[in-house]
């Protein structure tokens, strides 16, 4: 009797002990998956861009699409389940998604009307009514994407839900808008007019209301919430260049943070809402620079004649693309510039990072 007792509590224990070990080991694996996910982007090697993953360190990278036609703009879902693309393989630009394994390729929605195909042309952006990918962010659940679209020949934006994919609305006007991102209650989407309007400015609208909420009549550009939602940073050129400004939520308190003569842009918030990696050309090219959020600290963490661009902030490093060997490529670096490290070392060009 006793022995069995032992041996029952022993399996108890070690029953115990093994629950313990698996619930650390996963949810230390869910937690890095819902930060820093590996980086995708795309890479142009042959005139013919696809989307690619990479492991963090480099040691394996992998091309996820296979098409004729262009990829653009890859971006994970906040999830990490899921990546959406833009891909004009059917000659027109539309928004796809696929898992991560680059399986379950799905066409979600047309982002440009028939007439207006022949009007855009993005690998010759100069011929074209819109010069870049038209902008599209996944909303906080994961369910749905706030997109730009191009029909009647108006600039609009619509959010789909991906279950159903039904498209609600959140523009219709004449005006020409620019996305910004969702905030991160989901409850909000933040965009700019930047034309055809009498209103010009930064906007915020619940899609499932009917608020619109004039932030800004400045018509700054690539306006984010930052991560905690108590602020939005965007670029304006009020004062004759490109500045990076913050202000609160309710567009209270605008402040130029990046104060200096030359061009500030591509910014990223960190995860805590604390701080900002940008791109400035104040030391003669552009470098990756780090700023508290009120501007008064600002460190540069490159140096080189090289250009950079794109800083991606993710858990505790940041991903950032730089031609210093000619060519584009993928590089990430703690928030402090050191522990530089080279992500692909292709002839190709690599853009639009994310991670
Ligand atoms: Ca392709
Ligand atoms: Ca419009
Ligand atoms: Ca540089
Ligand atoms: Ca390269």
């Amino acid at each position: 009797m006793l022995i069995n007792r032992k041996l029952k509590i022993n399996y108890y224990f070690y029953f115990f002990l093994f629950t313990v070990i698996s619930i650390l080991i996963f949810s230390g694996c869910s937690t890095t998956a819902g930060t820093q996910k590996d980086p995708i982007y795309i890479l142009n090697e042959d005139g013919n861009p696809e989307v690619y993953i990479s492991s963090t360190d480099g040691e394996s990278e992998k091309r996820l699409t296979n098409s004729d036609g262009n990829e653009y703009s890859p971006k994970w879902s906040p999830d990490g389940k899921s990546i959406a693309f833009i891909s004009d393989r059917n000659e027109k630009l539309q928004l796809w998604v696929m898992d991560p394994k680059g399986e379950n390729e799905q066409l979600l929605v047309d982002l440009i009307g028939e007439d207006e195909q022949s009007l855009v042309d993005l690998q010759n952006p100069e011929k074209s009514i819109i010069k870049k990918p038209p902008d599209f962010f996944w909303a906080p659940d994961s369910e749905r994407i706030s997109y730009v679209s191009f029909f009647n020949n108006q600039i609009d934006l619509r959010v789909i839900d991906l279950s159903t994919k039904t498209v609600l609305p959140v523009t219709k006007s004449p005006a020409t808008e620019e996305l910004g991102n969702w905030s991160p209650d989901g409850e909000w989407i933040v965009f700019t007019v930047k034309s055809g309007s009498n209103k010009l400015g930064i906007f915020k609208k619940n899609p499932l209301g009917v608020d619109e909420i004039e932030l800004s009549n400045d018509i700054g550009s690539q306006p984010r919430w930052c991560p905690k939602g108590i602020k939005i940073a965007f670029i304006s050129k009020r004062d004759g260049h490109e500045e990076i400004y913050t202000m609160d939520k309710n567009g209270e308190n605008e402040e130029n943070i990046s104060t200096n003569d030359s061009v500030d842009n591509d910014f990223s918030w960190s995860p805590d809402g604390k701080r900002l990696t940008f791109i400035s050309e104040r030391d003669d090219n552009p470098e990756v620079y780090i700023t508290t959020v009120d501007g008064l600290e600002k460190v540069r963490l490159t140096s080189n004649s090289a250009s950079e661009s794109n800083p991606v902030w993710s858990g505790d490093r940041i991903l950032f693309l730089s031609d210093s060997d000619g060519d584009n490529d993928l590089y990430s670096m703690k928030p402090d510039g050191t522990d530089q490290l080279r992500i692909t070392t292709t002839e190709g060009e690599e853009s639009e990072p994310n991670w």
